[in-house]
């Protein structure tokens, strides 16, 4: 699938730092040690409205983790998904008369804007669900052939992964079982279903029903991929059998990478599939978590269309932590508004305080399980003191602003 533009990237001087993250099966905070290339596994979108201000912090985010690793010397091979076939965009379809395959290409061409317009340097793959069916029917033949997957007996033709195959399964996200059950419940899961082997059995290809699209599954029959082996399949394709990273919003911890995880591991033997499971906080509204079927949404192409910034809005996002969950507000939009024109001003000055200790200290902030709050401080002051007269640097202005542009993404 087609990626977007890349922003440019300054150089900066040598001195990028090991960076250290937030690892969900770990509970705690870990440095990475990325191989050559890192490989980072995001969840994008599913097309079926434009994207919100919850995904563009989440991809933000990521954009982040893509920075520092470059600015710490490392090539990174950057896959992100769109769910492009799912029920909630066939329901949003049938709902408005529309073809979903044209509203799926639509919302994706926005995203595609959206992502273009806040600087996130683009995926290295940006890969659909529809273009990996085959893959993912081989993956799933594999899975029955060994034993790990089975049919129901129903006449459906769906095909389920057996969770007692993964061993470490429940790792990534420590939850009770009966917790577990409840959210697999909420987060398309379907533990209520007669016949499965376990409730928690997860969905790997589901046969095709009347009126719905279906593709060629060889001996599956025709149908289509459940979700978490998409996301597995196009993983491993892409990264190969170990990843550094997998993220995506904490909305994705169970069921979603958990079962991704497991899937991906019974596949290949290794353990753990990601060095790091990283989860973005859930950017909500009015108390809400914000969310397209909720539709309490604040969109990201809204606010460009009314001529706000999206270098402010990045800033907005970047003012609390990224594990935070969060309320949008104006007030935030406004902090963040009000702080770019101060940092423009200041990057406008003929000279600033030192330069290099204001990059040493973004990338520490950054570096430290990116402590966005703590690096935007750092240039808070540095800004200051700049617009105040006090320093003498006449290198300062570009450097901060190569500073901002390369590590924050505040560039324009
Ligand atoms: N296509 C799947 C992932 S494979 C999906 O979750 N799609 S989504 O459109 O619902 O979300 C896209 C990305 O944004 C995911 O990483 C998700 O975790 C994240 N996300 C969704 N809602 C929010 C929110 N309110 N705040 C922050 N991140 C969010
Ligand atoms: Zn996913």
């Amino acid at each position: 699938m087609k990626s977007w533009p890349p922003p440019e990237v300054p150089p900066l001087p040598p001195g990028g730092r090991t960076l250290a993250l937030f690892d969900s099966a770990r509970d705690g905070v870990h440095p990475t040690a990325p191989e050559d290339p890192a490989r980072m596994y995001v969840c994008g979108i599913t097309p079926y409205d434009a994207a919100h201000l919850g995904h563009a912090a989440t991809m933000i985010t990521f954009d982040l983790i893509n920075r520092l690793w470059r600015d710490a010397g490392h090539r990174v091979d950057y896959v992100q998904n769109v769910t492009d076939i799912d029920d909630p965009l066939l329901e949003r379809a049938a709902r408005d008369h529309e073809d979903w395959v044209v509203l799926a290409m639509r919302e994706t061409a926005l995203f595609r804007e959206d992502m273009a317009a806040l600087r996130i340097l683009p995926p290295t793959h940006y890969v659909g669900a529809v273009e990996s069916i085959p893959a993912i029917v081989a993956t799933v033949a594999r899975l029955l052939g060994d034993g790990v997957a089975y049919r129901l007996d129903d006449g459906t033709g769906d095909v389920y992964f057996d969770v007692s195959a993964a061993p470490r399964f429940g790792y990534e996200s420590h939850l009770t079982r009966t917790r577990m059950v409840e959210l697999s419940a909420e987060r398309g899961g379907d533990p209520d279903r007669a016949g499965k082997r376990d409730p928690l059995d997860p969905l790997l290809w589901r046969g095709v029903r009347d009126g719905e699209p279906s593709w060629p599954g060889a001996d599956l029959g025709p149908g289509r991929p459940g979700w978490h082996i998409e996301c597995a399949v196009i993983a491993l394709e892409l990264l190969g059998d170990r990843i550094d990273v997998q993220g995506g919003g904490n909305d994705l911890v169970f069921p979603h990478h958990e079962m991704s995880a497991a899937h991906a591991e019974v596949l290949t033997g290794h353990w753990p599939f990601a060095g790091h499971y990283v989860h973005a906080g859930m950017i909500g509204l009015a108390g809400e978590k914000m969310s397209k079927s909720k539709g309490n949404l604040v969109f990201a192409s809204r606010l460009r269309a009314d001529g706000v910034d999206p270098m402010a809005l990045r800033l907005a996002l970047l003012a609390d932590h990224y594990r935070t969950d969060r309320q949008w507000t104006d007030d935030l939009l406004k902090a963040g508004q009000e702080r770019l024109a101060r940092w423009r001003a200041a990057l406008g000055a003929p000279a600033g305080p030192d330069g290099a200790a204001l990059l040493a200290a973004v990338r520490e902030r950054l570096a430290d399980d990116l402590d966005s709050p703590g690096a935007l401080r750092s240039v808070d002051a540095w800004a200051e003191a700049a617009l105040s007269g006090e320093g003498t640097d006449p290198g300062a202005p570009a450097l901060v602003a190569d500073t901002l542009d390369a590590l924050l993404g505040i560039g324009g």
